[in-house]
């Protein structure tokens, strides 16, 4: 109806100036011929250019006081000539309006509010605000003042109206040709294909959006890194057991009993199992033997050292468990160099904020081998860092309780135009070493870093809830780019 109206009006007339007097003069919905007006537009069947029209149109406030009256006069034609009480006045209009009424109808010099009575002042009053309010709602023009009164009440508010202007277009036809998608056997043996009218192709159309599956930001960051080792010639270490021993995660690695990162502040102890089965009874004792009096030119840390306490079992703090297990493990064997990396969870039971959750990723490299030094740990370092575009590093000394010396390692970041923490690093301490039956001549050097930290980086997520945890949007997982980790 709305299609034939129009195509029906431009075959005898050049334009439709305004498709909104053209709805209105032909009543018909006005979103209706917007619809035909699209598709037609769409099929070049007419050229439509938009037109826009500053209007007002009424609140719900407006609207009910168009139909029912303005509380102002609502308020006068219920005062009777005699006057009435405050009350009982406010017993004859609906409360939420008495208000507003005595406002305006005391504004109106209407009415006189008595202490006792309220009376007229005037014998007869005209309802501007609702005769306002219907030219309003019929679209017809009303003075600037009283639209501002109008306004300044709430009574109407500013709408842009949207129409058309619409002329002919290049395949304007008084009627629709029948569109069809598809050359089809029937259409074309029946020769009928000759006057149907083919639908465009729209090449720009979004094909179907592939839902496939998506790699969280911190494992497209991950498989990058572990390229990068992989690529230096690291071999991965198998960090598959989030539950380690007290020996395993600290023991090994010559972190004293009493040390502060021991007590369950800092480390999430198990319930069950509370302790481990079994540990390697000929290398604990050397390690007993270390802790307490020292040995391999150290002279150990003097303390009484407890195998039950070593036996508790964890949440592990660090794979640096993983890489004393390893260790220990290269040291049963005739010797031979390692480079070795792994990436997993460890925990910590630290305060959360902002970059720091109970648990993350930490990177770890270690290179085993005889005569190492420290400047192949810093070598080794500007390898590493410089794959992840961090060329420009400094080193801080440090103190692990497993390395010696150890270094906090710091990268200049061009976008951020300051230094930023980047990692950690040492030497591993020869009472950790020696003990595993390590040749005397072998050292091992090492670094740390998270998953975390250059993942939000890279993403710009400045909050590490955003990246990890139940609070992750989706969204994020789902349209994030990839990671091109060391490539400007
Ligand atoms: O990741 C860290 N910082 C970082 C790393 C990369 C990065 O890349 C950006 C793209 C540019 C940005 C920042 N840090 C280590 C430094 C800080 O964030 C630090 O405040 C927090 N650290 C964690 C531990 O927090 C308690 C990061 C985590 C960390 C620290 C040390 C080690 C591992 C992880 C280690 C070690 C180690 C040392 C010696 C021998 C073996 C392992």
């Amino acid at each position: 109806m709305a299609e034939e109206a129009v195509l029906g009006f431009l075959e005898k007339n050049e334009e439709i100036r305004d498709s909104g007097e053209f709805a209105a003069e032909r009543s018909i919905d006005h979103n209706e011929i917007v619809n035909v007006i699209k598709s037609l537009h769409g099929f070049r069947y007419v050229d439509a250019e938009d037109i826009k029209r500053e209007t007002w149109v009424l609140t719900d406030e407006g609207k009910t006081y168009a139909t029912t009256g303005s509380p102002e006069v609502q308020l006068f034609l219920a005062i009777p000539p005699e006057g009435i009480s405050k009350e009982d006045l406010q017993k004859k209009l609906d409360p939420s309006l008495f208000k507003i009424a005595c406002a305006q109808a005391a504004k109106n010099k209407w009415v006189e509010m008595g202490k006792q009575l309220i009376s007229k002042k005037v014998e007869h009053v005209d309802d501007k605000v609702k005769d306002l309010l219907i030219q309003v709602q019929q679209g017809r023009n009303i003075g600037s003042d009283e639209i501002k009164a109008l306004k300044a009440r709430k009574l109407i508010v500013p709408q842009t109206w949207k129409g058309y202007s619409l002329k002919k277009g290049p395949n304007y036809a008084p009627k629709r040709k029948k569109v069809v998608t598809d050359l089809t056997r029937d259409n074309f043996q029946s020769g009928e294909w000759k006057d149907l009218e083919f639908k465009e192709y729209n090449y720009s159309a979004k094909g179907q959006p592939l839902e496939g599956g998506n790699l969280h930001p911190l494992l497209k960051v991950r498989s990058q890194l572990k390229q990068i080792f992989l690529c230096m010639g690291f071999e991965e270490m198998p960090t598959n057991n989030f539950v380690e021993s007290s020996f395993w995660n600290f023991d090994a690695l010559f972190q004293p009993q009493q040390h502060p990162a021991r007590d369950s502040h800092d480390t999430f102890f198990l319930e069950t199992p509370s302790t481990t089965k079994e540990l390697p009874e000929d290398y604990v004792p050397r390690v007993k033997q270390v802790h307490e009096s020292g040995g391999y030119g150290s002279r150990g840390y003097a303390y009484d050292w407890k195998r039950e306490e070593a036996n508790k079992n964890l949440l592990r703090t660090h794979t640096t468990a993983v890489s004393s297990r390893m260790l220990y493990q290269l040291a049963q064997k005739p010797f031979a160099p390692k480079k070795y990396f792994s990436i997993d969870r460890v925990f910590r039971n630290e305060a959360v904020d902002r970059t720091h959750l109970a648990e993350f990723h930490q990177i770890e490299g270690l290179v085993c081998d005889r005569g190492l030094t420290l400047c192949d740990l810093i070598g080794v370092l500007h390898d590493f860092f410089s794959r992840l575009g961090m060329t420009k590093l400094k080193f801080k000394p440090a103190y692990n309780p497993y390395t010696e010396p150890s270094m906090e390692i710091f990268s200049y970041h061009e976008g951020f135009k300051k230094w930023v923490e980047v990692g950690n690093s040492g030497m591993f301490r020869p009472e950790m070493l020696q003990p595993m039956g390590l040749p005397e001549d072998v050292q091992v050097i090492a670094w740390g870093l998270s998953l975390e930290r250059p993942t939000m980086i890279l993403y710009g997520i400045d909050n590490i809830r955003d990246l990890f945890g139940h609070k992750v949007d989706l969204g994020l997982i789902k349209k994030n780019p990839i990671c091109r980790l060391g490539i400007d």
